[in-house]
């Protein structure tokens, strides 16, 4: 069935490329915060392995980054290949964030470049320091850019929409629309903790192989205590994302949780099937919470699927992708939570063994949610490419090329995914953190 349905291989093309580039841009996001953190303690301290983690970790980050330019430049080539005619009605009315994106980049880039090549070569520490702030407001705005094009694909406005072209447009008003503030500050937030949990994994992974290195308890020190805020925030602002898809897309919200009738005191559903006629079975309930998710208060009343156009319904497995999403979130924040206890009571050790397995675990399981919560409100959205105005089939080409399409780029992130992996592990294998410090001449605690 797949060679004749342009619009079906377009969709999954655009969900690979999307779905590995999100892999690099999350950490490249979150990556630059964590280094800056990082090398400040590193100054405030005078503490040597802070600051070797900074450089680690931003040698490491340079080889990302790389592959995010790629897959971001393949994303721009497909937009306009694959989806023609949402670009031809859609593109300048979102051209001014995707510009600015490119810009953001570049402003990282640049200070980038400069910071790797900087390190002892300033007097002061401090001045070093300073590099790295423009390079993760770069990264941050990159983020921020991008995610309000998804928001205008949400909450299409700022144009007239005459014979299905978009006239008279406001830029601005389409960039900050209702969508923005939410789903700006989830992305980043969940970026940010993203990153820290992958880090943090890293340690882990080292002392329970048996390192017990200092540098890498401080390593799981920092990342912990970052991503315990980082978690709290997500969970906060994923909170005001459920209240703003009850006020704008209330199909979306009503289809993740299998809402069928319009009332209050709505509870949450978690896991479970659903029958063939539309009964929920073997599903935790949670009572009032889909009500408190959407307004605040148990007697908020929530849309049911019932009062829709079936027609423009998303498909109902984004359940799955919710539940999943907020499952890991609330492990994360556990995990993250119990570590920053644990080490603020004496004789307590936050370093025992079955919590580096969880924060082990926690750096892949960070990208799913990431994955999941994309999978969620972009599927969620459907079948809309512009929420109201034009459906994804209308958006797309016509072209028969498209399964050849998919195979060249599968390939090529193949290859991508796997060079990265094997230039990281070559980089910091042939260079332990045990070797650096000597080099360096710091003598090593292994407390
Ligand atoms: Fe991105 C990069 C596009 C999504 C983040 N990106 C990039 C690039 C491009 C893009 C083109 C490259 C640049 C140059 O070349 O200059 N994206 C894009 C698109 C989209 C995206 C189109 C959708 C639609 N991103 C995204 C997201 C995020 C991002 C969602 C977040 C989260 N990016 C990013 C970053 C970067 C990029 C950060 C840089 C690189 C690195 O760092 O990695
Ligand atoms: Fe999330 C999305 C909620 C966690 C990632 N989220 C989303 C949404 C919601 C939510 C409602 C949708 C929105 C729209 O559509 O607009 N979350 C939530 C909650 C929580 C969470 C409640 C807690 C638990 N997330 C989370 C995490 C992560 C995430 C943890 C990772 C790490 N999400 C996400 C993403 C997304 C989402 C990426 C996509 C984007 C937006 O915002 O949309």
């Amino acid at each position: 069935f797949f060679e004749n349905d342009p619009v079906l291989l377009s969709r999954i093309l655009t969900y690979v490329t999307l779905g590995f580039h999100v892999i690099f841009a999350t950490i490249g996001v979150g990556i630059p915060l964590m280094i800056a953190i990082a090398e400040w303690i590193g100054i405030k301290r005078n503490d040597p392995h802070y600051t070797l983690l900074a450089r680690r970790w931003a040698r490491g980050f340079v080889v990302t980054v790389a592959v995010g330019v790629v897959t971001g430049t393949a994303i721009g080539l497909q937009l306009s290949l694959l989806w023609p005619n949402f670009m031809q009605a859609a593109g300048h009315t979102i051209g001014l964030p995707m510009f600015m994106e490119v810009f953001a980049f570049f402003f990282e880039a640049i200070f980038l470049g400069i910071y790797l090549y900087t390190w002892d070569r300033f007097k002061s520490k401090m001045k070093h320091f300073l590099l790295i702030i423009p390079v993760a407001i770069g990264a941050t705005a990159s983020a921020f850019f991008i995610t309000t094009v998804n928001a205008f694909m949400n909450v299409p406005q700022g144009f007239e929409f005459v014979n299905g072209v978009l006239t008279d447009v406001n830029p601005l008003a389409a960039m900050f629309n209702p969508a923005t503030p939410t789903k700006v500050s989830h992305v980043i937030l969940a970026s940010y903790l993203t990153s820290a949990f992958i880090l943090g994994a890293i340690a882990a992974i080292h002392l329970i192989r048996g390192n017990k290195h200092v540098y890498h308890k401080k390593a799981l020190h920092l990342t912990m205590v970052s991503a315990a805020i980082f978690a709290i925030g997500t969970a906060l602002v994923g909170d005001f994302s459920g209240k703003y898809l009850h006020e704008y897309q209330p199909e979306k919200l009503a289809a993740a949780e299998w809402h069928f009738e319009t009332e209050s005191e709505a509870p949450l559903i978690l896991g479970g099937i659903l029958t063939e006629d539309n009964e929920v079975k073997y599903a935790l309930e949670i009572p009032y919470a889909l009500s408190i998710l959407s307004g605040g208060t148990p007697d908020t009343e929530v849309k049911g699927l019932n009062e829709f156009d079936p027609e423009v319904l998303p498909p109902l497995w984004i359940h799955y992708f919710f539940d999943l999403m907020v499952f890991i979130g609330m492990f994360l924040a556990t995990v993250s939570i119990l570590f920053v206890v644990l080490s603020r009571k004496k004789g307590w050790n936050p370093f025992n063994r079955p919590l580096a397995w969880m924060i082990a675990a926690g750096g892949p399981l960070s990208m799913l949610a990431i994955q999941s919560g994309w999978v969620f409100t972009e599927v969620g959205r459907q079948p809309w490419i512009l929420r109201g105005l034009m459906t994804t089939a209308e958006g797309a080409t016509t072209s028969s090329h498209v399964g050849l399409m998919l195979i060249l780029f599968s390939v090529l992130y193949l290859v991508l995914g796997v060079t990265c992996a094997v230039v990281l592990r070559k980089m910091f294998k042939g260079n332990p953190v045990e070797h650096e410090l000597e080099e360096r001449g710091i003598s090593q605690p292994t407390a």
